[in-house]
């Protein structure tokens, strides 16, 4: 054994799996209230072992914050898989023969200065790119580079209240999704333009989509129409924290 000290996370997540295996879930659920590390599908049968994931993930990832990134030897080559169809709806549509002309990203909430974003002015902020996986749930993966701008970077330009717990995601196929501050904050996660050194192509989410490189398929909204800073991730849809909840996966799709 060396070192006397014992971290306060580690103590932390050591108490978790603790609980988890000797007393039940429910200590670890306890543990993870005190600790402020409840998903917004916390509740159902399955909800306390999404807690249990989440609040250990999050808590062992203070060590391992980075997603692998690849060479670009790697890049997949071939068709590339797609999931949902490109929005139907004439606004969108209008939009997508316009090159997104009049696309806006608006961004507001719990922020000090609420704002909208052309394309053009996302494209002039500092670039950064990544040649990183991307797994959908469903067992199918590829690498692609994705060029973008860092979510952080947008949030320090609105300025973040205090209070602010996660990002809600909106898009122009009704798909929605909430990112916690981790994410939101992480140097990986970016609003996506680009992929494969062309403009991001519309089956993969055009003008822009998110990229979080430490979560799996659905949590890489596409289309993106709008941001919200929120303390509160259960007010949307059916109070679950995003549509892929709703229809049965976790919240948390940490990998
Ligand atoms: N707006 C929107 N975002 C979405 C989806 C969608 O249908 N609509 N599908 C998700 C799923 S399940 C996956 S796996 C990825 C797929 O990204 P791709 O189509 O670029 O491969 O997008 C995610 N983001
Ligand atoms: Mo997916």
């Amino acid at each position: 054994m060396s070192g006397r000290k014992v971290s306060r996370r580690k103590l932390i997540t050591t108490g978790l799996a603790a609980a988890a295996g000797v007393a039940g879930l429910g200590v670890a659920d306890r543990l993870a209230h005190r600790y402020g590390l409840i998903p917004p599908d916390a509740e159902g049968f399955y909800g306390p072992s999404n807690t249990l994931t989440y609040a250990a993930q999050r808590i062992l990832q203070l060590h391992h914050p980075l997603a692998r990134e690849f060479d670009r030897s790697q890049i997949s080559k071939g068709v590339i898989p797609v999931k949902g169809q490109v929005p139907a709806s004439e606004s969108y549509r209008r939009m997508l023969r316009d090159g997104f002309a009049d696309w806006r990203l608006s961004v507001d909430g719990l922020v000090a200065r609420p704002r909208s974003f052309s394309l053009a002015e996302l494209r002039q902020f500092p670039s950064c790119h990544q040649i990183t996986l991307h797994a959908c749930e469903q067992g199918w993966s590829f690498i692609a580079e994705w060029t973008g701008v860092q979510l952080s970077y947008i949030l320090n330009l609105v300025g973040i209240r205090p209070q602010a717990k996660y990002v809600a995601i909106f898009s122009y196929d009704k798909v929605w999704d909430t990112m916690d501050m981790f994410d939101a904050w992480h140097p990986q996660t970016l609003l996506a333009y680009g992929m494969n050194g062309q403009e991001l192509p519309a089956p993969h989410g055009a003008p822009v989509r998110v990229r979080v490189a430490r979560q799996v398929g659905y949590k890489n909204v596409k289309f993106l129409s709008h941001l919200i800073v929120t303390d509160n991730a259960k007010q949307y849809g059916k109070g679950l924290g995003g549509k892929a909840p709703e229809a049965g996966w976790a919240w948390y799709g940490g990998i």
